[in-house]
């Protein structure tokens, strides 16, 4: 199976800890973008990464399907299947993954050029940001540890902040959160997946 990803995109990282902490063998493809079409290598639909190449030329996403996808292939899955500790742990990853979507759009905004700038919207997104970041501050007693299925897109999406929207400095807002967050730093998955080094 082709993994179309990269590291940078905190939806393919969870994807790329989660083949890792499964044991499941997935040929990464590090995916190119193409300016305003999105990532088209591969004959992938959506022009977006993640995408799993399940089968040739079949493409499974997103990102949320293809860590369900993965969880299930091998091993117990780590998403539980009772029904309380399964929508806890949906939510949190849905939490994660909005935090990494008002990143992109913030991101996506402040690249174009000056003029074309809507601070309204930037400031929509910004509050997102940091909303997303106090809502996880106050449940971080919650959100366990090592890696759990709700937790891995946390986990992506703070360092994915951490990295486009750092003038917002999430550590300094929530420390309680960056002390879980910490946590993780020694783990071989997040090390061997983060790509956010200074050059
Ligand atoms: N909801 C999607 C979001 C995926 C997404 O937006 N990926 C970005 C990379 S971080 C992308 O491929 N952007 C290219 C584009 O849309 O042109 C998921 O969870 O997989």
């Amino acid at each position: 199976m082709k993994l179309h990803c990269h590291p940078i995109s905190p939806y393919a990282r969870k994807a790329m800890i989660l083949a890792r902490l499964k044991g499941i063998e997935v040929e990464e493809i590090i995916a190119v973008k193409d300016g305003a079409n999105g990532y088209t290598g591969g004959d992938n639909p959506l022009g977006k990464i993640p995408a799993l190449e399940w089968q040739p030329k079949q493409f499974l996403f997103d990102s949320p399907v293809i860590c369900e996808y993965l969880d299930h292939l091998k091993g117990d899955p780590i998403l539980p299947k009772k029904t309380h500790p399964r929508f806890l742990n949906l939510w949190q990853h849905a939490l994660g993954d909005g935090l990494s979507d008002a990143v992109y759009n913030y991101r996506y905004e402040t690249v174009r050029p000056k003029e074309l700038h809507w601070p309204e919207i930037i400031k929509r997104h910004e509050t997102s940001i940091v909303n997303a970041i106090d809502t996880l501050e106050q449940i971080c007693d919650w959100l366990g540890g090592p890696w759990t299925f709700g937790n891995l897109a946390i986990v992506t999406a703070l360092d994915y902040a951490a990295f486009r929207a750092g003038h917002l400095n999430w550590q300094s807002r929530a420390p309680k959160l960056a002390k879980w967050h910490e946590g993780f730093s020694s783990d071989p998955h997040y090390k061997d997946t983060y790509a956010y080094h200074a050059d």
